[in-house]
């Protein structure tokens, strides 16, 4: 199939369409003209190849490559003046006098594909880029949750891009395609199985091994290294030993063995993501053994290799009885990781998820992030969206990202915020970076819900620069995706960032999470969680809902954070009002500081969250026309399920509260 067949949201963000603004035309023209080229290799190709390809969409311009510097008007090269004060990754944009001609200078090649790629991105939204820039951040990883048989866990876009059938997908030139699309915005790790390994992945560390090592071919050029998740178990599923002990010599030297193998095949391999003792995944609380001891027995058998070990802290207890008031699923990752602190070897890398529950619309931030001080740590996004839609719903992810990026640990007094530990800022780190967890899959879009491209983007984009305000990321991304028309800007920029706050009102009111069907996730079910052993509760009787986690007489999740923060949620007064559920109990008559009480804002923000979908809804159908086609038509009918969906959970959560509390609507509306 091309990609012209393929729809023109397959190209997402990288649609090369003529530009129509004069002067940008002409300084493209001119710019492109001739090109010299120092970098070699495969990333090299890469790059030759993505000029030749937006010289010709957005110019028209068949470029000639020339090898004289003097004779080019834009030079491109590793080893060039000026890029002294450049990092690894970072690249240097400037015009040189007399000649007036471009330099794209860098210290790798993995530097000149960022350049390149910023330079046309920025020569599409008309803007001209001059200057210096290197990434904020020094990991930035894409997880996938795909499984061999092609499933993905919670992927909401069809298939695995990557699996099929227990090997490779049969059409690898869509992991090509995919590979330039992350490197565009700068990704430069991505694990390509599921973190729950099941005996099938178990198997890319062995026999399958092959399978990744493809993989890694079609990633390296693009400046990506491949990582693989493993289970905690292998050396007993894969190896046949008795025992997966850490602290067992026997252990040790099959892990040594193992990445031995792999190197040999993948010099490059990025390392491991570990998903141990959580969720059933084995682990080392198996053999009476801690994460650390876990954690850097993996890692001392990628040291001598280069590669690291990303060790997620998603653990806590999932069988717990909902009669039990004292244990706070909230507290668990905090409290089995900090008494641990310090005890990580150099290239562990703790990878911890943005709040302390599982990617709910509201959470507070995971207190282990300013917590932790001597530990290489990395922040983990959901950018499939689990709890937020799931790419039926629209929800622009990037104004809750931004919150976690912008909010201020206090670890080392005012101004250490969570950006800059993630950036390896606030302490002394060897590693450190963002990693988001996949909305992709082998729709044709990528992503199920065309809109939901922005959130790749936009997760990538603050991974390269976490200043970035959640609209200008998004006015980028509508432009790059849509073109340069005025109306189709405004339309849709506003339609991403008041998504949020939309399905925000129709689904969870104030921070108190969950209420899905149990399973899948999608749609309402109030009571679906509440009796279960996840340790997710809302704790609602017939006078009041929320979760008391202060210290004085919760379960003291809210002194886990430093002082500013810890006294800011352990007050009723002072607890920002979209998480007080999270941090407070609150009964129904209890006034709100907007006045109304709480059972009102309930209905209130269930009944407006419905409008604002149909609202929503007369907004993109005024960009009839204007929009390709079959996009149009394809968001129209997204946005159809998204009112079904609001209006369900309108109703059901409407109709629990108003049954529980027997308090009517102050306004008469319809509720069941
Ligand atoms: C991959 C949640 C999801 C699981 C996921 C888990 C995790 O519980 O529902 O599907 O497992 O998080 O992050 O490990």
């Amino acid at each position: 199939m091309t990609n012209a067949q393929k729809g023109r949201s397959y190209s997402c963000w990288l649609g090369y369409d003529p530009v129509e603004d004069a002067a940008a035309r002409e300084l493209g023209q001119v710019a492109l003209r001739k090109i010299c080229l120092q970098a070699d290799g495969a990333t090299g190709e890469c790059i030759a190849a993505e000029l030749k390809r937006a010289a010709q969409g957005l110019f028209d311009l068949e470029p000639e490559m020339v090898s004289r510097p003097s004779e080019a008007s834009l030079v491109v090269g590793v080893g060039l003046a000026g890029d002294q004060e450049l990092d690894e990754e970072g690249f240097l944009v400037q015009e040189l006098t007399p000649s007036g001609s471009l330099q794209i200078a860098a210290k790798t090649d993995r530097g000149l594909l960022y350049g390149v790629f910023a330079f046309l991105r920025e020569l599409r939204l008309g803007r001209f880029l001059l200057g210096k820039e290197n990434p904020a951040v020094p990991l930035r990883m894409l997880n996938h949750w795909d499984n061999l048989d092609g499933s993905v866990e919670r992927g909401y876009a069809g298939t695995s891009i990557f699996w099929d059938g227990g090997g490779l997908a049969s059409d690898l030139s869509r992991v090509a395609d995919y590979a330039r699309l992350l490197a565009s915005v700068g990704i430069n790790g991505i694990s390509v199985n599921n973190v729950n390994v099941h005996a099938d992945e178990t198997a890319l560390i062995g026999p399958k091994l092959p399978l990744v090592a493809r993989l890694a071919d079609i990633f390296r050029p693009w400046g990506i290294r491949i990582f693989l998740s493993v289970s905690y178990a292998s050396p007993v599923e894969l190896g046949g030993l008795p025992t997966a002990d850490p602290l067992d010599p026997q252990v040790q030297n099959w892990w040594a063995e193992r990445a031995r193998a792999i190197y040999s095949r993948i010099p490059d391999f990025g390392g491991f993501v570990v998903k141990a003792d959580s969720e059933h995944r084995p682990g080392p609380f198996t053999y009476g053994r801690d994460h650390a001891q876990g954690a850097n027995m993996l890692a001392r058998a990628l040291g001598p290799y280069g590669g690291i070990v990303v060790w997620r802290c998603f653990v806590y207890n999932c069988t717990q009885d909902w009669r039990d008031y004292k244990t706070d699923r909230a507290k668990a990752a905090y409290d089995t990781f900090m008494p641990l602190d310090g005890k990580f070897d150099s290239n562990v890398v703790l990878q911890i998820k943005n709040g302390p529950m599982d990617f709910q619309i509201r959470e507070p931030v995971s207190p282990l992030f300013g917590g932790l001080s001597h530990t290489n740590q990395m922040l983990e996004l959901q950018i499939t969206q689990e709890y937020t839609g799931q790419q039926r719903d629209l929800c622009y992810l990037v104004p809750m990202w931004k919150e976690v990026l912008d909010f201020d640990t206090f670890a080392r007094g005012q101004g250490s915020a969570v950006k800059d530990i993630v950036a390896g800022k606030v302490f002394s780190q060897t590693y450190s970076g963002i990693a988001g967890v996949a909305n992709v899959g082998s729709d044709p879009n990528w992503t199920g819900h065309t809109l939901a491209q922005a959130n790749l983007y936009g997760f990538a984009r603050l991974c390269w620069d976490p200043n970035l305000s959640a609209a200008a990321i998004a006015e980028e991304w509508i432009q790059l995706t849509f073109g340069p028309n005025a109306k189709v800007r405004e339309v849709i920029l506003e339609m991403l960032l008041r998504s949020r706050e939309i399905y925000e009102n129709y689904t969870v009111p104030l921070g108190i999470g969950w209420m899905v069907n149990p399973g899948h996730h999608y749609g309402p079910n109030v009571d679906g969680y509440e009796y279960d052993r996840w340790g997710t509760y809302h704790r609602a009787d017939c006078w009041a809902i929320g979760v008391d986690r202060t210290a004085k007489g919760g379960t003291g999740f809210a002194g886990q954070y430093h002082p500013p923060n810890a006294q800011m949620y352990e007050s009723r007064e002072t607890c920002p009002e979209e998480l007080l559920l999270f941090f407070h109990r609150a009964g129904y008559k209890e006034r709100l500081r907007s006045g109304k009480t709480l059972i009102q804002h309930i209905y209130d923000s269930h009944f407006a969250g419905v409008e604002q979908v149909e609202e929503m809804i007369d907004r993109w159908n005024s960009l009839a026309g204007l929009v390709d086609p079959e996009i149009f038509i394809h968001v129209a009918e997204r946005l159809q399920d998204q009112l079904k969906n609001a209006i369900e959970w309108r109703d059901v959560v409407n109709s629990y509260f108003y049954r529980k509390s027997g308090i009517p609507d102050e306004r008469g509306r319809t509720i069941y």
